[in-house]
């Protein structure tokens, strides 16, 4: 009896000290960022986000997503979309987590770090690289 207790508690400690998100077949490690999830299940494989927030369905998370007229580049034209989104509430800005709920300079900042570059990469996607 005391054994099954003991079972069913480490049982329990294992599930609660699993990975936040299980990866499909055969995704094992590495976990360049971080975030306890592993970059072949990771939908923003280089930028710690354990909530995996990705509020377009792209299979690439907010935080590495700030491409977000999709273009390919993360450019002024991104900037002109989150200054019309600035202080309102549209899930597609809100970058950082956990997120206030509010479109702000923190948002903004991540666009400025990824300035120049694509979005990504995710390990969700088809290919590593593209966001889109
Ligand atoms: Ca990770
Ligand atoms: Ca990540
Ligand atoms: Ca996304």
């Amino acid at each position: 009896m005391r054994l099954t207790a003991l079972a069913a508690a480490l049982s329990l400690l294992v599930m609660v000290s699993a990975p936040v998100l299980a990866g499909p077949p055969g995704c094992v490690g590495p976990d360049s960022d971080g975030d306890l999830i592993d970059d072949c299940a990771d939908n923003c494989s280089d930028v710690s986000n354990d909530l995996q927030f990705d509020a377009d369905g792209d299979l690439c998370g907010n935080v590495c997503d700030t491409d977000w007229n999709n273009s390919g580049l993360i450019g002024f034209d991104d900037f002109g979309g989150w200054a019309l989104a600035f202080g309102g509430s549209d899930a597609n800005f809100l970058v950082l987590q956990p997120h206030t709920g509010s479109v702000g300079f923190a948002d903004f900042g991540q666009w400025a770090l990824a300035f120049g570059g694509a979005a990504g990469p995710s390990g969700t996607t088809a290919s590593t690289t593209a966001c889109l």
